[in-house]
Protein backbone atom coordinates (compact mmCIF):
# COMPACT_ATOMS: atom_id res chain seq x y z
CA UNK A 1 0.00 0.00 0.00
CA UNK A 2 1.71 3.71 -1.00
CA UNK A 3 1.47 5.68 1.95
CA UNK A 4 0.07 9.42 1.04
CA UNK A 5 3.10 12.22 1.61
CA UNK A 6 1.64 14.02 4.57
CA UNK A 7 1.81 17.85 3.74
CA UNK A 8 4.72 19.77 5.62
CA UNK A 9 5.88 16.32 6.92
CA UNK A 10 9.07 14.99 5.71
CA UNK A 11 8.54 12.16 3.48
CA UNK A 12 11.06 9.49 5.91
CA UNK A 13 11.65 9.88 9.55
CA UNK A 14 15.30 8.27 10.31
CA UNK A 15 15.25 7.81 13.83
CA UNK A 16 13.46 4.53 13.61
CA UNK A 17 15.64 3.68 10.73
CA UNK A 18 14.84 2.62 6.89
CA UNK A 19 12.46 -0.13 7.96
CA UNK A 20 10.13 2.18 9.73
CA UNK A 21 10.83 5.45 7.51
CA UNK A 22 7.10 6.39 7.90
CA UNK A 23 6.67 5.25 11.58
CA UNK A 24 6.67 7.70 14.22
CA UNK A 25 6.92 6.36 17.55
CA UNK A 26 3.63 7.67 19.11
CA UNK A 27 1.71 4.86 20.33
CA UNK A 28 -2.00 4.26 18.43
CA UNK A 29 -3.95 6.52 19.55
CA UNK A 30 -1.76 9.16 20.71
CA UNK A 31 -3.01 12.80 20.59
CA UNK A 32 -0.03 13.99 19.92
CA UNK A 33 0.42 11.88 16.51
CA UNK A 34 -2.70 13.61 15.69
CA UNK A 35 -1.80 17.05 16.79
CA UNK A 36 1.47 16.72 14.88
CA UNK A 37 -0.55 16.30 11.45
CA UNK A 38 -2.63 19.09 11.68
CA UNK A 39 0.30 21.74 12.53
CA UNK A 40 2.54 19.83 9.88
CA UNK A 41 -0.51 20.77 7.54
CA UNK A 42 -1.30 24.02 9.21
CA UNK A 43 2.34 25.21 8.47
CA UNK A 44 2.39 24.01 4.86
CA UNK A 45 -0.79 25.11 3.71
CA UNK A 46 -0.07 28.57 5.01
CA UNK A 47 3.02 28.31 3.32
CA UNK A 48 4.99 29.09 6.13
CA UNK A 49 7.71 26.20 6.39
CA UNK A 50 10.35 27.92 5.33
CA UNK A 51 9.55 30.44 7.97
CA UNK A 52 8.85 28.68 11.16
CA UNK A 53 10.79 28.21 13.91
CA UNK A 54 9.14 25.25 16.40
CA UNK A 55 10.36 25.05 20.06
CA UNK A 56 10.76 21.29 20.98
CA UNK A 57 11.26 20.40 24.60
CA UNK A 58 11.31 17.01 26.66
CA UNK A 59 8.28 14.94 26.48
CA UNK A 60 6.14 12.59 24.78
CA UNK A 61 6.68 15.23 21.77
CA UNK A 62 10.32 15.94 21.53
CA UNK A 63 11.10 14.37 18.50
CA UNK A 64 8.75 16.93 16.12
CA UNK A 65 12.40 17.78 14.65
CA UNK A 66 12.05 14.18 12.74
CA UNK A 67 8.54 14.65 11.37
CA UNK A 68 7.88 18.53 10.71
CA UNK A 69 9.83 19.67 7.81
CA UNK A 70 11.24 23.29 8.94
CA UNK A 71 13.40 24.70 11.28
CA UNK A 72 12.98 23.44 15.37
CA UNK A 73 15.31 24.63 18.41
CA UNK A 74 15.17 21.40 21.24
CA UNK A 75 14.74 23.06 24.58
CA UNK A 76 14.96 21.50 28.16
CA UNK A 77 12.60 20.25 30.15
CA UNK A 78 10.42 23.03 30.70
CA UNK A 79 11.93 25.76 29.16
CA UNK A 80 10.60 25.94 25.59
CA UNK A 81 8.85 29.66 26.23
CA UNK A 82 12.34 30.73 27.45
CA UNK A 83 13.74 29.50 23.90
CA UNK A 84 10.95 30.46 22.03
CA UNK A 85 10.99 33.68 24.01
CA UNK A 86 14.72 34.22 21.82
CA UNK A 87 13.76 32.68 18.96
CA UNK A 88 11.08 35.28 18.77
CA UNK A 89 13.45 37.95 19.18
CA UNK A 90 16.09 37.08 17.82
CA UNK A 91 13.97 36.19 14.51
CA UNK A 92 10.98 38.46 14.49
CA UNK A 93 10.87 37.71 10.98
CA UNK A 94 10.05 34.52 11.71
CA UNK A 95 6.96 32.04 13.09
CA UNK A 96 7.78 30.62 16.32
CA UNK A 97 5.82 27.87 17.52
CA UNK A 98 6.90 26.28 21.38
CA UNK A 99 5.01 23.06 21.38
CA UNK A 100 4.58 21.82 25.34
CA UNK A 101 2.93 19.14 27.59
CA UNK A 102 1.24 19.64 30.35
CA UNK A 103 3.93 18.47 32.61
CA UNK A 104 6.57 21.06 30.65
CA UNK A 105 4.53 23.63 30.78
CA UNK A 106 2.14 23.61 34.11
CA UNK A 107 4.55 21.85 36.27
CA UNK A 108 8.02 22.57 35.76
CA UNK A 109 7.95 25.22 33.23
CA UNK A 110 5.06 26.89 34.26
CA UNK A 111 6.97 30.10 35.55
CA UNK A 112 9.00 30.40 32.31
CA UNK A 113 5.53 29.90 30.70
CA UNK A 114 3.72 32.30 32.23
CA UNK A 115 6.31 35.09 32.17
CA UNK A 116 6.08 34.74 28.66
CA UNK A 117 2.74 35.15 28.21
CA UNK A 118 2.69 38.11 30.42
CA UNK A 119 5.00 39.80 28.44
CA UNK A 120 2.85 38.89 24.98
CA UNK A 121 6.13 37.57 23.16
CA UNK A 122 5.31 36.51 19.98
CA UNK A 123 5.27 33.34 19.84
CA UNK A 124 2.43 31.02 19.75
CA UNK A 125 2.05 27.60 22.44
CA UNK A 126 0.49 24.57 21.74
CA UNK A 127 0.19 23.14 25.01
CA UNK A 128 -1.04 18.76 24.79
CA UNK A 129 -3.00 18.16 28.29
CA UNK A 130 -2.96 14.63 28.05
CA UNK A 131 -3.98 14.90 32.16
CA UNK A 132 -0.14 13.27 33.07
CA UNK A 133 3.12 12.81 32.15
CA UNK A 134 3.06 10.24 29.36
CA UNK A 135 6.91 10.02 28.45
CA UNK A 136 8.25 8.68 31.96
CA UNK A 137 5.48 6.23 32.29
CA UNK A 138 2.36 8.12 33.11
CA UNK A 139 3.17 10.33 36.76
CA UNK A 140 0.44 12.98 38.06
CA UNK A 141 0.54 16.15 36.41
CA UNK A 142 -0.81 19.46 37.63
CA UNK A 143 -3.16 18.68 34.92
CA UNK A 144 -4.32 15.44 35.91
CA UNK A 145 -8.08 15.28 37.31
CA UNK A 146 -9.71 15.02 40.96
CA UNK A 147 -9.76 11.16 41.18
CA UNK A 148 -7.89 10.34 38.19
CA UNK A 149 -5.47 6.99 38.50
CA UNK A 150 -1.61 7.50 37.50
CA UNK A 151 1.47 5.41 38.86
CA UNK A 152 2.03 8.47 41.18
CA UNK A 153 -1.96 8.58 43.00
CA UNK A 154 -2.81 5.21 42.86
CA UNK A 155 -5.73 5.51 44.36
CA UNK A 156 -6.86 8.45 42.53
CA UNK A 157 -5.64 11.90 42.80
CA UNK A 158 -6.75 13.31 46.22
CA UNK A 159 -7.61 17.12 46.17
CA UNK A 160 -6.75 16.89 49.63
CA UNK A 161 -3.47 16.21 49.73
CA UNK A 162 -2.16 17.42 45.66
CA UNK A 163 -4.55 20.22 45.16
CA UNK A 164 -6.71 20.41 42.19
CA UNK A 165 -6.28 20.37 38.70
CA UNK A 166 -4.86 22.96 37.18
CA UNK A 167 -6.58 24.98 34.58
CA UNK A 168 -3.68 26.98 32.52
CA UNK A 169 -5.98 28.90 30.01
CA UNK A 170 -8.18 30.33 33.15
CA UNK A 171 -5.05 31.54 34.88
CA UNK A 172 -3.16 33.08 31.78
CA UNK A 173 -6.65 34.37 30.58
CA UNK A 174 -6.05 36.98 33.90
CA UNK A 175 -2.86 38.40 32.14
CA UNK A 176 -3.13 41.31 30.34
CA UNK A 177 -1.10 40.21 26.70
CA UNK A 178 -1.76 37.69 25.19
CA UNK A 179 -4.22 38.03 22.51
CA UNK A 180 -5.64 34.62 22.04
CA UNK A 181 -6.17 31.66 24.47
CA UNK A 182 -8.38 28.87 23.51
CA UNK A 183 -9.08 25.06 24.13
CA UNK A 184 -9.76 22.43 22.19
CA UNK A 185 -9.49 18.69 21.75
CA UNK A 186 -8.59 16.17 19.12
CA UNK A 187 -10.83 12.99 21.23
CA UNK A 188 -12.99 12.63 17.42
CA UNK A 189 -13.36 14.47 13.66
CA UNK A 190 -15.50 17.45 14.74
CA UNK A 191 -13.21 18.50 17.29
CA UNK A 192 -9.95 17.58 15.44
CA UNK A 193 -11.48 20.33 12.57
CA UNK A 194 -12.21 22.36 15.35
CA UNK A 195 -8.67 21.82 16.38
CA UNK A 196 -6.98 22.00 12.66
CA UNK A 197 -8.95 26.08 12.48
CA UNK A 198 -7.84 26.87 15.92
CA UNK A 199 -4.12 26.08 14.83
CA UNK A 200 -4.39 27.74 11.46
CA UNK A 201 -5.91 30.52 13.24
CA UNK A 202 -2.26 30.40 15.84
CA UNK A 203 0.07 30.51 12.57
CA UNK A 204 -1.63 33.67 11.69
CA UNK A 205 -1.69 35.34 14.87
CA UNK A 206 2.01 34.72 14.81
CA UNK A 207 2.71 35.43 10.95
CA UNK A 208 1.04 38.75 11.40
CA UNK A 209 3.11 39.56 14.55
CA UNK A 210 -0.12 40.48 16.78
CA UNK A 211 1.37 38.87 19.84
CA UNK A 212 1.42 36.01 22.12
CA UNK A 213 -1.20 32.74 21.75
CA UNK A 214 -1.97 29.87 23.37
CA UNK A 215 -3.93 26.78 22.55
CA UNK A 216 -4.49 24.17 25.18
CA UNK A 217 -5.27 21.31 23.10
CA UNK A 218 -6.79 17.93 25.13
CA UNK A 219 -5.43 14.99 23.78
CA UNK A 220 -5.95 11.16 24.94
CA UNK A 221 -2.82 9.19 25.88
CA UNK A 222 -4.11 5.45 25.69
CA UNK A 223 -1.26 3.99 27.07
CA UNK A 224 -0.91 5.49 30.23
CA UNK A 225 -4.63 6.15 30.78
CA UNK A 226 -4.67 1.87 30.19
CA UNK A 227 -7.39 2.23 27.86
CA UNK A 228 -7.78 1.51 24.22
CA UNK A 229 -7.44 4.06 21.74
CA UNK A 230 -11.72 4.61 21.42
CA UNK A 231 -11.82 4.65 25.19
CA UNK A 232 -9.05 6.74 25.82
CA UNK A 233 -10.77 9.38 23.62
CA UNK A 234 -14.22 8.79 25.24
CA UNK A 235 -12.14 9.85 28.05
CA UNK A 236 -11.29 12.99 27.45
CA UNK A 237 -14.85 13.76 26.14
CA UNK A 238 -16.90 12.83 29.21
CA UNK A 239 -13.76 13.48 31.92
CA UNK A 240 -11.46 15.85 31.33
CA UNK A 241 -14.05 18.31 29.14
CA UNK A 242 -16.11 18.45 32.09
CA UNK A 243 -13.08 19.70 34.16
CA UNK A 244 -11.42 21.40 31.26
CA UNK A 245 -13.77 23.05 29.01
CA UNK A 246 -13.59 23.61 25.32
CA UNK A 247 -13.89 27.16 24.03
CA UNK A 248 -12.23 30.72 23.02
CA UNK A 249 -11.14 32.10 26.60
CA UNK A 250 -9.50 35.46 24.89
CA UNK A 251 -9.52 36.60 21.13
CA UNK A 252 -8.33 40.23 20.86
CA UNK A 253 -6.76 39.72 17.54
CA UNK A 254 -9.33 42.59 15.72
CA UNK A 255 -8.11 44.93 19.12
CA UNK A 256 -5.20 46.90 17.65
CA UNK A 257 -4.98 48.69 21.07
CA UNK A 258 -3.80 45.41 23.15
CA UNK A 259 -0.10 45.36 21.34
CA UNK A 260 2.28 45.58 24.59
CA UNK A 261 5.30 44.69 22.65
CA UNK A 262 6.70 46.47 19.69
CA UNK A 263 7.52 44.14 16.88
CA UNK A 264 10.98 45.96 16.48
CA UNK A 265 12.63 44.36 19.67
CA UNK A 266 15.89 46.26 20.62
CA UNK A 267 18.95 43.80 19.16
CA UNK A 268 21.32 43.55 22.39
CA UNK A 269 24.26 44.39 20.21
CA UNK A 270 26.24 47.27 20.89
CA UNK A 271 25.22 47.81 24.34
CA UNK A 272 28.60 47.54 26.30
CA UNK A 273 28.08 51.33 26.96
CA UNK A 274 27.96 52.01 30.98
CA UNK A 275 31.32 54.13 30.94
CA UNK A 276 31.04 56.30 28.03
CA UNK A 277 28.07 58.40 27.61
CA UNK A 278 25.54 57.08 25.51
CA UNK A 279 25.12 60.80 23.51
CA UNK A 280 28.62 60.80 23.07
CA UNK A 281 29.80 57.39 21.85
CA UNK A 282 28.97 57.46 17.84
CA UNK A 283 26.68 55.45 16.15
CA UNK A 284 27.54 51.82 15.12
CA UNK A 285 28.59 51.14 11.75
CA UNK A 286 28.44 47.93 9.84
CA UNK A 287 31.70 47.44 8.13
CA UNK A 288 32.20 43.36 7.04
CA UNK A 289 35.90 43.73 6.19
CA UNK A 290 36.63 43.89 10.47
CA UNK A 291 36.51 40.34 11.47
CA UNK A 292 34.78 39.45 14.79
CA UNK A 293 37.37 39.17 17.73
CA UNK A 294 36.50 37.50 20.59
CA UNK A 295 37.96 38.14 24.22
CA UNK A 296 37.50 36.65 27.51
CA UNK A 297 39.34 38.25 30.76
CA UNK A 298 38.47 36.13 33.60
CA UNK A 299 40.41 36.39 37.72
CA UNK A 300 39.49 37.02 41.01
CA UNK A 301 36.05 39.24 42.00
CA UNK A 302 37.92 42.38 43.13
CA UNK A 303 40.54 42.25 40.45
CA UNK A 304 39.09 44.80 38.43
CA UNK A 305 38.76 41.96 35.46
CA UNK A 306 35.00 43.10 34.71
CA UNK A 307 35.98 46.36 34.52
CA UNK A 308 39.16 45.86 32.08
CA UNK A 309 36.80 44.44 29.70
CA UNK A 310 34.81 46.93 29.51
CA UNK A 311 37.39 49.30 28.73
CA UNK A 312 37.63 46.82 25.65
CA UNK A 313 33.78 46.86 24.62
CA UNK A 314 34.12 50.46 25.45
CA UNK A 315 37.23 51.34 22.68
CA UNK A 316 35.59 49.55 20.14
CA UNK A 317 32.59 51.61 20.68
CA UNK A 318 33.89 54.55 20.15
CA UNK A 319 35.74 52.84 17.11
CA UNK A 320 31.97 52.45 15.67
CA UNK A 321 32.22 48.39 15.89
CA UNK A 322 29.29 46.21 16.94
CA UNK A 323 30.60 45.68 20.78
CA UNK A 324 28.81 43.15 23.48
CA UNK A 325 30.26 42.64 27.09
CA UNK A 326 29.01 39.95 29.25
CA UNK A 327 29.63 39.44 32.66
CA UNK A 328 29.94 35.91 34.66
CA UNK A 329 30.56 36.56 38.40
CA UNK A 330 29.86 33.93 41.46
CA UNK A 331 28.12 34.83 44.38
CA UNK A 332 30.38 36.77 46.35
CA UNK A 333 30.88 40.37 46.30
CA UNK A 334 35.05 40.15 46.41
CA UNK A 335 37.22 36.95 46.73
CA UNK A 336 34.79 34.66 44.09
CA UNK A 337 36.18 33.80 40.69
CA UNK A 338 34.62 36.43 37.84
CA UNK A 339 35.17 36.43 34.36
CA UNK A 340 33.51 38.69 31.12
CA UNK A 341 33.14 37.95 27.61
CA UNK A 342 33.64 40.97 25.49
CA UNK A 343 32.65 40.59 21.34
CA UNK A 344 33.80 42.89 18.95
CA UNK A 345 32.85 42.94 15.25
CA UNK A 346 32.26 44.95 12.03
CA UNK A 347 28.75 43.18 11.56
CA UNK A 348 26.26 42.11 14.24
CA UNK A 349 26.75 39.45 16.48
CA UNK A 350 24.80 36.50 16.90
CA UNK A 351 25.76 35.30 20.41
CA UNK A 352 27.40 37.30 23.36
CA UNK A 353 28.85 34.15 24.71
CA UNK A 354 32.54 33.55 24.16
CA UNK A 355 33.64 29.65 24.01
CA UNK A 356 36.92 30.00 22.37
CA UNK A 357 38.69 33.28 22.79
CA UNK A 358 40.81 34.64 20.27
CA UNK A 359 42.38 36.57 23.40
CA UNK A 360 42.64 35.57 26.89
CA UNK A 361 43.53 37.29 29.89
CA UNK A 362 43.90 35.23 33.02
CA UNK A 363 44.53 36.94 36.46
CA UNK A 364 44.56 33.66 38.34
CA UNK A 365 45.06 30.02 38.60
CA UNK A 366 41.58 28.55 38.09
CA UNK A 367 40.72 30.91 35.12
CA UNK A 368 43.69 29.68 33.26
CA UNK A 369 42.49 25.86 34.04
CA UNK A 370 38.99 26.47 33.27
CA UNK A 371 39.99 28.72 29.85
CA UNK A 372 43.49 28.37 28.26
CA UNK A 373 42.44 24.95 26.83
CA UNK A 374 39.99 26.37 24.78
CA UNK A 375 41.57 29.40 23.56
CA UNK A 376 41.89 29.25 19.62
CA UNK A 377 44.67 28.22 17.35
CA UNK A 378 46.50 31.23 16.22
CA UNK A 379 45.36 32.92 19.82
CA UNK A 380 47.31 34.93 22.65
CA UNK A 381 46.97 34.09 26.31
CA UNK A 382 48.49 36.80 28.36
CA UNK A 383 48.83 35.87 32.12
CA UNK A 384 49.60 37.21 35.34
CA UNK A 385 53.67 35.62 36.50
CA UNK A 386 51.62 34.51 39.81
CA UNK A 387 50.13 32.23 38.35
CA UNK A 388 51.64 28.93 37.81
CA UNK A 389 51.00 27.60 34.27
CA UNK A 390 51.18 24.18 35.08
CA UNK A 391 49.14 22.79 31.46
CA UNK A 392 50.92 23.60 28.45
CA UNK A 393 48.63 26.22 26.10
CA UNK A 394 47.32 24.65 23.10
CA UNK A 395 48.65 24.44 20.37
CA UNK A 396 49.63 27.19 17.90
CA UNK A 397 48.63 29.55 21.28
CA UNK A 398 51.05 31.86 22.08
CA UNK A 399 50.91 32.70 26.29
CA UNK A 400 52.60 35.49 27.80
CA UNK A 401 53.41 36.06 31.44
CA UNK A 402 53.29 39.79 32.54
CA UNK A 403 54.13 40.84 35.88
CA UNK A 404 50.50 42.96 36.25
CA UNK A 405 49.90 42.22 40.24
CA UNK A 406 53.95 42.97 41.10
CA UNK A 407 53.98 46.30 38.89
CA UNK A 408 50.48 47.74 40.78
CA UNK A 409 52.27 46.58 44.02
CA UNK A 410 56.11 48.59 43.18
CA UNK A 411 53.80 51.56 41.59
CA UNK A 412 51.86 51.67 45.18
CA UNK A 413 48.81 51.38 43.53
CA UNK A 414 47.87 47.07 44.29
CA UNK A 415 44.41 47.89 43.13
CA UNK A 416 45.75 48.54 39.38
CA UNK A 417 46.99 45.47 38.52
CA UNK A 418 43.85 45.60 35.68
CA UNK A 419 45.72 48.66 34.28
CA UNK A 420 48.69 46.78 34.24
CA UNK A 421 46.83 43.96 31.87
CA UNK A 422 45.00 46.84 30.03
CA UNK A 423 49.12 48.30 28.93
CA UNK A 424 49.83 44.55 28.09
CA UNK A 425 47.01 44.48 25.73
CA UNK A 426 48.20 47.96 24.24
CA UNK A 427 51.80 46.48 24.38
CA UNK A 428 50.88 43.11 22.50
CA UNK A 429 48.99 45.10 20.11
CA UNK A 430 46.11 42.51 21.14
CA UNK A 431 43.18 44.19 20.93
CA UNK A 432 43.54 45.09 17.16
CA UNK A 433 42.09 48.87 18.68
CA UNK A 434 43.36 52.43 18.61
CA UNK A 435 45.75 53.12 22.12
CA UNK A 436 43.73 56.31 22.17
CA UNK A 437 40.68 54.99 22.07
CA UNK A 438 41.87 52.25 25.27
CA UNK A 439 43.16 55.16 27.04
CA UNK A 440 39.63 57.23 27.09
CA UNK A 441 37.77 54.45 27.67
CA UNK A 442 40.02 53.30 30.63
CA UNK A 443 39.70 57.13 31.76
CA UNK A 444 35.71 57.18 31.10
CA UNK A 445 35.66 54.03 33.69
CA UNK A 446 36.45 56.78 36.59
CA UNK A 447 34.80 59.16 35.71
CA UNK A 448 32.73 59.09 39.23
CA UNK A 449 36.36 59.34 40.60
CA UNK A 450 38.23 61.88 37.92
CA UNK A 451 41.62 62.06 40.09
CA UNK A 452 41.94 58.43 39.44
CA UNK A 453 41.49 58.76 36.05
CA UNK A 454 44.39 60.69 35.90
CA UNK A 455 46.81 57.95 38.19
CA UNK A 456 45.79 55.12 35.93
CA UNK A 457 46.76 57.18 32.74
CA UNK A 458 49.65 58.02 34.01
CA UNK A 459 50.05 54.20 35.53
CA UNK A 460 49.31 52.79 32.63
CA UNK A 461 52.28 54.71 30.43
CA UNK A 462 55.16 53.91 33.13
CA UNK A 463 53.96 50.03 32.61
CA UNK A 464 53.98 50.20 28.99
CA UNK A 465 57.77 51.53 29.53
CA UNK A 466 58.41 48.32 31.81
CA UNK A 467 56.81 45.98 29.81
CA UNK A 468 59.17 47.39 26.59
CA UNK A 469 62.21 47.05 28.68
CA UNK A 470 61.03 43.08 30.06
C1 LIG B 1 14.91 18.72 34.10
C2 LIG B 1 14.16 17.46 33.84
N1 LIG B 1 13.33 16.97 34.79
C3 LIG B 1 12.64 15.84 34.55
C4 LIG B 1 12.77 15.19 33.35
C5 LIG B 1 12.02 13.91 33.14
N2 LIG B 1 10.88 14.07 32.24
C6 LIG B 1 10.98 13.84 30.95
S1 LIG B 1 9.54 14.04 30.15
C7 LIG B 1 8.76 14.42 31.59
C8 LIG B 1 7.28 14.71 31.64
C9 LIG B 1 6.68 15.00 30.33
O1 LIG B 1 5.32 15.17 30.48
P1 LIG B 1 4.50 16.16 29.59
O2 LIG B 1 5.19 17.46 29.48
O3 LIG B 1 3.11 16.18 30.13
O4 LIG B 1 4.55 15.52 28.14
P2 LIG B 1 3.93 14.15 27.60
O5 LIG B 1 5.06 13.18 27.62
O6 LIG B 1 2.79 13.75 28.47
O7 LIG B 1 3.50 14.51 26.23
C10 LIG B 1 9.64 14.41 32.65
C11 LIG B 1 9.24 14.69 34.06
C12 LIG B 1 13.64 15.74 32.39
N3 LIG B 1 13.81 15.17 31.20
N4 LIG B 1 14.32 16.85 32.65
S1 LIG C 1 2.84 7.54 26.19
FE1 LIG C 1 0.93 8.63 25.84
S2 LIG C 1 1.52 10.68 25.19
FE2 LIG C 1 3.28 9.35 24.98
S3 LIG C 1 3.27 8.60 22.89
FE3 LIG C 1 2.20 7.09 24.11
S4 LIG C 1 0.08 7.67 24.06
FE4 LIG C 1 1.26 9.43 23.37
Amino acid sequence: MKILEQKGMYSEFPRCGKAHARTTHYCPGCGHGIVNKLIAEACAEMGLQDNTIFVDPVGCGVFTYYYWDASHISAAHGRASAAATGAARARPDAVTIAYQGDGDLGAIGFNNAFQAASRGEKFGCIFINNSLYGMTGGQMAPTTLEGEKTTTSPFGRDSSITGYPLHVCEVFNNLKAPVYIARVSVADTKRIMQTKQAIRKVFEIERDKKGYALLEILAPCPTNFKMNAQDAAAFCINEMEKEFPLGVFRDSTGDETNRPQSIDVPHFDSCASLFIEKDSAPPVEDDPAIAEKRFKFAGYGGQGILSLGLCVAEAARLEKRHTLWFPSYGPEQRGGSASCSVVVSGTRIGAPTVEHPDVLVCMNQPSYERFAPDVKRGGLIIVDESVPVDIPPPEGVTLKRVPAIRMAEEFGVPKAANTMMLAALKAFKATGLEDGNLETALCASFKKKPQLADKNRELLKKAEEKLQNL
